[in-house]
């Protein structure tokens, strides 16, 4: 229906940008976009959106290096589909065939796929609010997403199957129900994590948008969606536009050369661990001001089997901290007796992502050193919505 494809300039592009100051590297723009009443009204745009990405690739870990890759969430089972939460990693596996490269995030409270038909759930987030199927409509049967209490949905690239961060030469989604045309946006960061373009989704009351962009080469580290102006729940109308999503297709991810640096923040405090090692691990605290400041605790045990723990305290910088590991020892249970702090050696913390970190020790009176990989026991919950920019620590330093 309201069929348009379009190469933009540069000048074009920073028409859209709202980060006027990043340095766009994406480069020659094609924009695909369609609006129609259901998937027969927009598939011409899409399959020439995905043939000009290229071959579509099996959903196997590792990156094949062109072509593209696609979600069209149908096939996940019930037990991460309505009324269940949809894991935002899901879709990053490290096996066939949920191995596809991107991992999503929200400042909401998790994901949700629709029920399909036979579950008895209620198709298309009637779970959520029964009016919903007389909004929305399906591009591939049944399965839409959404994210929970929020309308923002941050997709970020990696190397198919694993941790290594990756960029994509396009992405596009279909997009139901997008009933004011200044609701619903796709945001492109490149491969540094500038963001560079922001592209508006065109408007379809109780149909499908598509909006997809190509570039000559890959360059998007992730996209940000702003999927209407208001979270699932309400009664969708005038003033509150709800809009939920049907099919991903993005091109295929390769090794981002150059990704944006880690810098340490507040949500990395918490407990870690070494799953190889259940039963001992570290807690680490964080001011995350200029003062810059990590306070490491280390319980661990000795080689006989005794219980043994470590502090150490001072200045990280960037993503990391050296510093020089204290072990306690002359304490008495819940007595005021200071306990004799004496240094035994050094520590060094490092922070990969999120998830993922490495401690490297020597402990010089024990003759032990070494390197531990180090996962956060329970999950993260804020981390990456501050990475991503969703969540804004007060005073936070994040260079
Ligand atoms: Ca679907
Ligand atoms: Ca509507
Ligand atoms: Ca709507």
């Amino acid at each position: 229906m309201q069929k348009t494809i379009y190469r933009l300039s540069l000048a074009g592009i920073s028409a859209l940008a709202i980060a006027s100051n990043a340095q766009a590297i994406c480069t020659n723009p094609t924009v695909f976009t369609d609006t129609g009443a259901n998937a027969a009204g927009i598939n011409n745009t899409v399959t020439q959106f995905s043939d000009a990405l290229g071959q579509l690739n099996p959903f196997e870990p590792g990156s094949v290096g062109n072509g593209r890759r696609s979600i069209n969430w149908d096939a996940a089972p019930d037990n991460v589909s309505a009324p269940n939460a949809f894991p935002g990693n899901f879709f990053n596996a490290d096996f066939s065939p949920r191995a596809r490269g991107i991992e999503f995030t929200t400042p909401g409270n998790g994901f949700q796929l629709s029920a399909t038909d036979a579950s008895g759930v209620g198709v298309e987030f009637a779970n959520i609010n029964p009016t919903y199927p007389g909004q929305f409509t399906v591009f591939s049967a049944e399965r839409l997403f959404t994210a929970i209490d929020s309308n923002i949905i941050n997709a970020r690239f990696f190397v198919p199957g694993g941790n290594t961060p990756a960029i994509s030469s396009g992405f596009g989604a279909v997009f139901t129900d997008v009933d004011q045309n200044d609701s619903t946006s796709i945001e492109f960061f490149d491969e540094n994590g500038n963001s560079f373009a922001v592209m508006p989704v065109q408007s379809s009351s109780s149909g499908l948008s598509f909006l997809g962009v190509t570039y000559d080469a890959p360059c998007i580290s992730r996209v940000r969606i702003v999927s209407g102006d208001t979270p699932p729940g309400v009664d969708d109308s005038n003033n509150a536009d709800v809009v939920v999503m049907d099919d991903f297709i993005f091109g295929e991810p390769v090794e981002n050369p150059t990704p944006p640096p880690f810098v340490i923040n507040l949500g990395l405090v918490g407990a870690w661990f070494n799953p190889a090692t259940p039963g001992q691990g570290f807690l680490f605290d964080l001011l995350t001001d200029n003062r810059q400041f990590i306070f490491i605790t280390w319980f661990t045990f000795t080689e006989d089997g005794e219980l043994l723990w470590f502090t150490a305290r001072g200045n990280y910088n960037g993503n990391s901290a050296t510093l020089e590991l204290v072990e306690a020892s002359g304490g008495f249970f819940n007595q005021p007796t200071q306990a004799t702090q004496t240094v035994v050696g050094t520590v060094t913390i490092t922070f990969n992502d999120c998830l993922n970190g490495t401690i490297d020790f020597e402990i010089i009176d024990r003759n032990l050193n070494g390197s531990i990989p180090i996962t956060r026991i329970a999950g993260d919950q804020i981390c990456q919505l501050i990475v991503d920019g969703d969540v804004v620590i007060p005073g936070e330093v994040s260079q």
